[in-house]
Parts: structure tokens; sequence; C-alpha cells
């Protein structure tokens, strides 16, 4: 497609300074270029991001820097919580928010999320906001209607005027972590959905340049499949980008 691929790797709670470090350093020492038309981007634990982006870590590679969460309120009385301007000072280009494990385990809502979205954006930060249905609403054949539900809402009055403002995953819950994958067939009958809902809400111009991203067990092996679809421009990892020469292999194989 036209769009830039985005190759995003979540490292979920794993890492401490140390592995963070070395996991960053041999992501650098695999992907000393990266594909044209390849963006790349990692994820690490709010602690890490530091020793990730410094020199010897990502600093002077290509390589991009996510975060896994962030607060909306710009400072105060918010103990355990992380601002965007915090963020921004990393530099942290990316924030991953909605995430199925946060929604799910943390409670947090579509109201959170369309809170975390419109900060993120104010401050120059690209949410990769997540979406995804449960096995209980795809068996009911509800996956569609459920997605398109969720991303209204948690993008209910969001402004952008460029389509790399934001960045969409489609997770269905049922594949992630699990070793299931949802077919390229699946992912693209969603990611299809998502983007005609993109349009409705933000126009056609901008919905063509938002990213859509597939993550559920995605991995060396399958990531080509989902990729040759229309609107999947990249995926979210999880598994697969806590060693260095799988996620390297992704990135090889999006360009
Ligand atoms: C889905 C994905 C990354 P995994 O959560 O966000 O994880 O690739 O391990 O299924």
């Amino acid at each position: 497609s036209k769009r830039t691929r985005l190759i995003a790797g979540n490292w979920k709670m794993n890492n401490d300074l140390n592995e963070a470090k070395d996991l960053a350093q041999a992501l650098v020492a695999a992907l000393p270029e990266i594909p044209e038309g390849v963006e790349v981007c990692i994820c690490p634990p709010t602690v890490d991001l530091r020793v990730v982006s410094c020199k010897g870590g990502v600093k002077e590679s290509p390589i991009k820097l996510g975060a896994q969460n962030v607060y909306w309120e710009a400072s105060g009385a918010y103990t355990g919580e992380t601002s965007v301007a915090m963020l921004k000072s990393v530099p942290v280009e990316y924030c991953i928010i909605g995430h199925s494990e946060r929604r799910d385990y943390f409670k947090e809502t579509d109201e959170d999320e369309n809170k975390k979205a419109k900060a993120l954006i104010a401050g120059g930060i690209v949410p990769i906001f997540c979406c995804g249905e449960s096995l209980e609403t795809r068996e009911a054949g509800e996956h569609v209607a459920f997605v398109t539900a969720q991303i209204k809402a948690g993008l209910e009055g969001v402004e952008i005027s460029s389509g790399d403002q934001l960045v969409i995953a489609y997770e269905p819950i049922w594949a992630i972590g699990t070793g299931k994958t949802a077919t390229a067939d699946d992912a693209q009958e969603v990611c299809g959905a998502i983007r005609a809902t993109l349009v409705e809400i933000f126009g056609q111009e901008i919905a063509d340049g938002i990213r859509v991203l597939y993550g559920g067990s995605a991995k060396p092996e399958n990531i080509a499949g989902f990729l040759e679809k229309e609107d999947v421009d990249g995926a979210l990892v999880g598994g697969a980008s806590l060693k260095a020469d799988s996620f390297a292999a992704m990135v090889e194989k999006a360009g």
C-alpha cells in the first residue's frame, strides 16, 4: 500500500535495565538498516525507556521508541503514573493505549482510552490505539460491530490533521500470546472495517494515511500473509519481539 509499514514491538512486562539494554543493542546490531517503506518501533517497560533510548541503545539507529502506557493529566498527585511530557522528554514517539491486557486486568474503559488518545495527540506522541474482540464475541459473529464501536468510542472528539498522527492495532484477544493466530483474511475483514470507520470519522484522505496493524501471535512465519492484505499496514508484536533475531526477521519480511 501507499502507507509506510510499521513493525512495533510490545515488550510487555519483560526485561530489567540490563536485559533491556542488551536487547536494544542486539536489535541495533541486527538492523543496521531498515528496509525502505518500513518503520520500526520498540515499546519497553517505562522504567527501561531511558536506557533503551541512550547511546548504546537505539540512539543513532533508525529504530524508534514507544511507551506502553500514559496518564492523561499534565502533572500532579497521581501516584505511579507517567505523563505525556515525561514520555516526550525521553524522547518517545509512540505510545500503546487500549491494549486488551489493560482493559481487562486494569479495568480501563473506552473513556480512559479516549482521554489518553487526546492527551497524546496534543503532546505530539502517536497513539497506537488497540482494539479487538473476545472469542465469545467472535463466535457470536459480532466482532466487526464490537471493534467498530470500540474505535468510535475511543476516538470520539479526537482531532488530527494528518494520518500519521494515529495508528490502530487490531488484536483479537483470542489470538494474543496463545499461539493461535487469526488468518490473514480474518485480519483483513476487521482491518477493512476499521478503515471504513476511520473514513467516517476523519474523512478519506486522513483515513488513507492511518496505519492499521495486526497483533496477536504475529511471528516471522506468518507476518508476510498479513502484510499482503490491503488494509494491514504492519504488526504489533509481543512474544516474538523479545528475541532480536525473530523481531529483525519480521522487519526484513516487511520490506
Ligand atoms: C498482542 C501481541 C502484542 P503476542 O498482545 O501486543 O502479543 O504477539 O505475544 O500475541
